[in-house]
């Protein structure tokens, strides 16, 4: 049987061992100057298993904070201001939902299956972004996440349009092209704000204090702490480290702020002349690693949310299957 011949030792010493292990380094050289050359790596192609699994891992995490990301601008929907509010609010969140159908769809073009990536997002084992697990109390708040929260989005995300991995680069820029719709409308929003009551103008300052320094976090701990960031680097997974882009996130931050005319809660953020950027505080790393690890003032809320509409779902995936099953039914009866 084949399985027994290729366990029967090499009668030609070794050779067969020798033939196998210089395929495998021309399959990582033909990786390796795919990736020199900044060529996309596509799903037919031979890729290092470690490359494909951190993919999946970015790829999902990324899937799973999208979706759960509808959940505190979701919470305004019903409370919006007014018809033009709601309509854009809607189809924020609708986007979000599409950008995690996307990304889902990406990480299945790696061979994993989208009830696996589910199943570890309902049973607490897959991260999602810590953003998502801070509670919006006040519309305001709906503004900043369009203002800050998509603008850090944007700013990590743009880079990522240049992923060596095909399928996630062109998720990427579609998704782009959305969040700067939803970062500009945050704005927006919260200009009008700023231009009503004392009152409004309150409101907004206290929903950038409370998401201001999450935001900084969002990006990933310091490089220096960054287990993934060396690896994803060379990979081209990554284009710029955690540490870079908060630092450009800030810098474009600062006279946004200005504009609107909100104070950002940091009174160690100066602009640093020798630099060319602005310095900021120190960003509390216990609390985001307290988030991260689900101890968050929503964490719990958050996935009990997700897992039940899910459940409720079912019914849906399972209309959709009986469907499929009856039109392919139906194409193989008219094909006989
Ligand atoms: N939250 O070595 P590091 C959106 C984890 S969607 C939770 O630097 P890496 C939006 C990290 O996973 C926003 N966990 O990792 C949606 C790693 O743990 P594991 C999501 C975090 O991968 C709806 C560990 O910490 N964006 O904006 O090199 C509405 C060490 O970190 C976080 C993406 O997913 C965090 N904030 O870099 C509105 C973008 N940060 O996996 C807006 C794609 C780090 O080893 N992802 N961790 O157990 C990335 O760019 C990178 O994965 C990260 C982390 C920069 C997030």
């Amino acid at each position: 049987m084949y399985t027994q011949a290729m366990d029967q030792p090499d009668p030609q010493g070794g050779s067969l061992k020798a033939v196998r292990d210089a395929g495998a380094d021309a399959l990582q050289r033909g990786f390796d100057d795919r990736i020199d050359a900044d060529r996309k790596v596509e799903p037919q192609d031979w890729m290092p298993e470690a490359y494909r699994k951190t993919l999946v891992r970015q790829i999902s995490q990324h899937a799973h904070s999208e979706i759960i990301g509808m959940q505190p601008e979701g919470n305004w929907i019903s409370r919006a201001p007014s018809l033009k509010r709601k309509a854009i609010l809607l189809a924020k969140v609708q986007d979000e939902g599409g950008h995690g159908l996307y990304l889902y769809s990406a990480a299945e073009t790696l061979g994993v299956s989208r009830d696996a990536l589910l199943d570890a997002l309902h049973t607490g084992k897959a991260k999602y972004s810590s953003i998502f697990n801070y509670p919006t109390l006040t519309w305001a708040d709906v503004g900043v996440i369009g203002g800050l929260v998509d603008g850090a989005a944007i700013m990590n995300q743009v880079p990522i349009c240049r992923c060596s991995y095909g399928p996630y680069a062109r998720a990427m820029i579609r998704i782009c092209k959305e969040e700067s719709f939803h970062q500009r409308q945050g704005f927006e929003s919260l200009m009008t704000l700023m231009k009503g009551t004392q009152a409004q103008r309150d409101m907004v300052q206290d929903a950038v204090n409370r998401w201001y320094w999450p935001v900084l976090a969002m990006f990933g701990p310091p490089d220096a702490d960054s287990p993934n960031s060396a690896q994803g680097m060379r990979w081209g997974i990554k284009r710029i480290s955690n540490d870079e882009l908060r630092q450009k996130f800030v810098d474009a931050t600062v006279p946004q702020a200005r504009i609107l005319g909100v104070t950002l809660p940091d009174p160690d953020l100066k602009w640093n002349e020798e630099r060319g950027h602005h310095d900021h505080g120190a960003i509390d790393w216990d609390d985001f690693w307290a988030v991260v690890n689900g101890n968050g003032p929503c964490n719990k809320e958050r996935l009990a949310t997700r897992v039940k509409a899910h459940q409720d779902g079912q019914w849906v995936r399972d209309a959709a299957l009986a469907h499929a099953r009856k039109q392919q039914a139906r194409a193989l009866k008219e094909a006989a």
